[in-house]
C-alpha cells in the first residue's frame, strides 16, 4: 500500500468573487507509473494521469486551452456540465482538433458538483491511455467537512510487456476491464481518517466498462450528492453502485475505532453473464488517532423538485438499447440503429424518456448537457431527490427519466458510457430547437 491523501483544496476557492479561470490542457504523450516499478507509455493532459484537477466556484468562467500534441485528433468533453452546445466537446459541435491544433473552451460554471472532463475522440484508446481529469465546482453554501477528498477510479489493461494493451475483439462485446485498479492514477493507496472525523469523498468512475459497487469495510456511509450536485437528503447505505461516467459524493465517518483498517473495495456485481463477478480492492482506509471534528451536518443542502407530477407517466419518447450480431462481433444499437438520429426536442418542453434495455447486459446511459431525474424504474415511480446525467439500465430493465431542456439549442447526444459500446454504435443524437 502507498500512503496517499487525495486532499482537495476546496477552501481557497470558497470565499472570493467570481473569476475567469484559465487552464492549459496540452494532450500529449507521457510516461505514467500506475504501479511502483511499472512505467507505461500513456497520454495525459499536461503529461499527467489523471489530468490536472480543476477546482472552481459557481459563477466562475472556465477558459480551458486545449493544445493537441498527440499524433491524432482529439476533443475534450465536459461531462455533466450545462454549457452551450458548441462547448460540449463532441464531433457534433466542433471539428476534432488535429495534431498540432488547439481550441479554447470557454463557459460559465452554473452548478456545484463533482464533474469530469475527458477525450471524446477515439475514446476507447484515448481515455484508456489517460486523457481524463476531474472538475470540482463549489457552491456558495457548502457544508463543512473535516476533509474534502477526490478519488478518480480507473482500471488499466496491460499486455505481457506491462504496457497498455491494444483493444481486443472481446472488449467490443463486454467492454474493456483491466486488472490494474488505480485511484487518481496510483495503485493501492492507503488513506487515513482521524477517528471522529467526517470527510467528504468525491468519487468519479472513469473506467471504460467496470462497475464499482463501492464498500468501505462494510461501514455505513452517507450519499450526499450525485452527478448533479447535492441530494435533498443524505442516504445511508453500506454500499453504493457507481457505473462508468457516474459520480457520487459521500460523507465518510465518523469512525470510532482507532487503528481499524477498512478495505476500499468493490463488491461482486453481475452486469453481464459473460463476466464472473468478483471482489476487487482499490485501497485501504486506516482510522487514525482521534481528533476534534469541525464538520457540520452534511445533510440537506439541495432542493430538487420533481419535474413530473404524481400520477401515470406517459413517455414522450422511447429509447431502446439493443444489439445485433455481425461478422465482426456485436453492433450496439439505439432503436435498431448504430449512431441513431433521434427527433428534435423543444426548449422548455418536458421530456419523459423511457430507456428500454433489450439486451441481457447492463448499460450506463449518459445524456450530454442536461441533468435529468429518474422518475421510474421498471414502471414503478421512484422518489426524486437528485439530478443525474448518467444512470444504469439493468439488462432487460426499464428506466424512465425526465428533463426539461433549457435554452441551449444545438446538437446534443446520449450514449452508453461503456466506451466500447458507444464506439460500436450505442449512441443517439438529437437537436434542441427553439
Ligand atoms: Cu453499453
Amino acid at each position: 500500500m502507498n500512503k496517499a491523501s487525495f486532499l482537495l483544496d476546496s477552501q481557497s476557492a470558497r470565499a472570493r468573487p467570481p473569476l475567469e479561470i484559465h487552464v492549459r490542457l496540452e494532450a500529449r504523450e507521457t510516461s505514467w507509473e500506475p504501479a511502483p516499478g511499472n512505467t507505461v507509455a500513456a497520454w495525459g493532459y499536461e503529461g499527467l494521469v489523471p489530468g490536472p484537477t480543476l477546482v472552481a466556484r459557481v459563477g466562475d468562467t472556465l477558459v480551458a486551452h486545449l493544445v493537441n500534441s498527440l499524433p491524432e485528433p482529439t476533443l475534450i468533453h465536459w461531462h455533466g456540465l450545462r454549457l452551450p452546445a458548441g462547448m460540449d466537446g463532441t464531433e457534433l459541435g466542433q471539428s476534432p482538433v488535429p495534431p498540432g491544433g488547439h481550441f479554447e473552451y470557454r463557459f460559465e460554471l452554473n452548478d456545484a458538483g463533482t464533474f469530469w472532463y475527458h477525450s471524446h475522440t477515439n475514446e476507447t484508446v484515448q481515455i484508456e491511455r489517460g486523457l481524463y481529469g476531474a472538475l470540482v465546482v463549489l457552491g456558495p453554501d457548502e457544508p463543512r467537512f473535516d476533509a474534502d477528498r477526490l478519488l478518480v477510479l480507473d482500471d488499466v489493461k496491460l499486455d505481457g510487456r506491462g504496457q497498455i494493451a491494444k483493444t481486443a475483439l472481446f472488449d467490443r462485446h463486454t467492454g474493456r476491464e483491466g486488472k490494474v485498479l488505480v485511484v487518481n492514477g496510483r495503485t493501492e493507496p492507503e488513506l487515513e481518517i482521524a477517528a471522529g472525523h467526517v470527510e467528504l469523498w468525491r468519487i468519479v468512475n472513469a473506467c471504460s466498462a467496470r462497475y464499482v459497487r463501492l464498500s468501505i469495510g462494510g461501514r455505513p456511509i452517507r450519499i450526499v450528492g450525485s452527478d448533479g450536485g447535492r441530494r435533498n437528503e443524505a442516504l445511508t447505505v453500506t454500499e453504493a453502485l457507481i457505473t462508468p461516467g457516474e459520480r457520487l459524493e459521500l460523507a465518510i465517518g465518523p469512525f470510532e475505532d482507532e487503528g481499524a483498517e477498512l478495505a476500499i473495495e468493490s463488491l461482486p456485481y453481475r452486469r453481464t453473464a459473460m463476466k464472473r463477478p468478483r471482489l476487487d480492492t482499490w485501497g485501504k482506509l486506516r482510522v487514525g488517532p482521534r481528533a476534534r471534528t469541525l464538520a457540520t451536518a452534511p445533510a440537506a443542502t439541495a432542493t430538487v423538485w420533481p419535474l413530473v407530477p404524481e400520477g401515470p407517466l406517459t413517455p414522450t419518447r422511447t429509447v431502446r438499447l439493443g444489439a445485433r450480431m455481425t461478422l465482426h462481433g456485436h453492433d450496439w444499437l439505439i432503436n435498431d440503429r448504430q449512431h441513431y438520429h433521434d427527433a428534435p426536442v423543444k426548449v422548455g418542453e418536458l421530456q419523459i424518456w423511457e430507456l428500454l434495455n433489450e439486451t441481457g447486459m447492463d448499460h450506463p446511459f449518459h445524456l450530454h448537457g442536461f441533468f435529468f431525474q429518474v422518475v421510474a424504474v421498471n414502471g414503478v415511480p421512484v422518489a426524486v431527490s437528485e439530478w443525474k446525467d448518467t444512470v444504469n439500465v439493468v439488462g432487460k430493465g426499464r428506466v424512465t427519466i425526465a428533463f426539461r431542456p433549457d435554452d441551449r439549442p444545438g446538437q446534443w447526444m446520449y450514449h452508453c458510457h461503456i466506451l466500447e459500446h458507444h464506439a460500436a454504435g450505442m449512441m443517439g443524437h438529437f437537436e434542441v430547437v427553439r
